[in-house]
């Protein structure tokens, strides 16, 4: 490998990272992960010697390969790179890294641009779902810049909107994996939810918090962390996920009533950082718990009327806004985020 390893870097939603083709990594997950870390420059907090941004948010891998599936266009697995231990996950998903994967396929030839835009099909590995990116190419080629406006990234760029099904249950197996809608945990009323990603929703008042705070005072409260960690080991084999001390999973999701008009508002913790926004299936998990009634989620959203509804996410940076789509049981069938990426390089990396 010391001849260096082709990637492409790139800006997906409010994330960014390294896009490889499957065939350019080791084949063995060991080596690949190990690979990774060194060209990430982890465990460090600094990531001084790597590509990582030192943030966990800037520290991630999507990993593409043409797809052998019915239908399904390419394969997409997304690795977290940790930032301070030398660890990669699989164990999660991520909705905007998968925001750059349709663009990265197109540019290297896994698949074919049609002439205005070209649909792209993806086969999400981490969690067996599938998510349809619409990526403008106006000349049949990619096209990065546009009119469209994502809170937490400065600017403009051109639209990819993301439709995901059948999230329900993703990583834990159910949508409420505990099979109730409030479970009570170190006497805090949790709801564990999973449509798309494993959530614990609480409501930021119930831990002493105001849910309005800036990432930077969260990331520096000590003792609501401790809190808000307790909680999370304790309900993980409850969610289906085991020993969750080592596991990007689950995202902690504190809830208070919105102030900007929207539906709820959030601070997300992924999981031991504040979130600089929220992610993307992160932020379709919590407007589908503001739907379910008793829980705290809902107890603090304003939820707009409708069988189409748009759920806006409010966050440290903005909002972010579901289109979720109901049923008559009240379930929520297939939501659709709008995201934005960026090619930023493209070329060799060094290990
Ligand atoms: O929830 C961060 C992000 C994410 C994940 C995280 C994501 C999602 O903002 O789909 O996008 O929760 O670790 O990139």
């Amino acid at each position: 490998m010391s001849e260096g390893v082709r990637a492409m870097w790139m800006r997906g939603g409010t994330s960014k990272g390294g896009y490889f083709l499957k065939d350019d990594l080791p084949a063995d997950a060991a080596a690949r992960d190990a690979l990774l870390l060194r060209l990430m420059g982890s465990p460090d907090p600094r990531q001084i010697d790597g590509m990582g941004g030192a943030d966990p948010l800037t520290s991630k891998v999507a990993v593409v390969a043409p797809s052998t599936r019915p239908g399904v266009d390419v394969d997409y697995l997304f690795l977290q790179v940790f930032v301070d231990q030398a660890l990669v996950s699989d164990a999660q998903n991520c909705g905007n890294i998968l925001a750059g994967v349709a663009p990265f396929a197109i540019e290297r030839g896994l698949v074919k641009a049609a002439h205005g835009e070209t649909r792209v099909t993806i086969f999400m590995e981490n969690t067996g779902q599938i998510a349809i990116a619409t990526v403008p190419t106006p000349e049949n080629e990619v096209r990065y810049d546009g009119p469209a406006r994502i809170d937490g990234v400065p600017g403009t760029a051109a639209p990819i909107p993301l439709e995901f099904r059948d999230t329900a249950g993703s990583s834990c197996g159910a949508l409420l994996p505990s099979g109730q809608a409030v479970d009570m945990v170190d006497g805090v009323p949790v709801t564990l939810i999973d449509n798309g990603m494993p959530c614990v929703v609480l409501k930021a008042a119930d831990v002493g918090a105001t849910g309005y705070e800036s990432r930077e005072e969260l990331d520096g409260a000590t003792d609501l962390k401790a809190r808000i960690e307790a909680i999370r080991l304790a309900v993980g084999a409850r969610m289906n996920l085991g020993d969750v001390s080592g596991k990007s999973v689950p995202k902690m999701m504190l809830v208070a009533p919105p102030r900007q008009g929207g539906t709820v508002t959030v601070r997300s913790f992924i999981p031991h950082r504040a979130h600089a926004s929220i992610g993307v299936l992160g932020a379709v998990t919590v407007a589908t718990a503001c739907l379910i009634e008793g829980s705290p989620a809902a107890e603090v959203a304003q939820i707009p009327p409708g069988a189409r509804k748009t759920l806006s996410v409010e966050h440290p940076s903005g909002e972010t806004s579901c289109v979720v789509d109901i049923d008559a049981q009240g379930q929520v069938t297939s939501a659709a985020v709008l995201r934005t990426a960026r090619k930023l390089m493209d070329g060799t990396v060094f290990p």
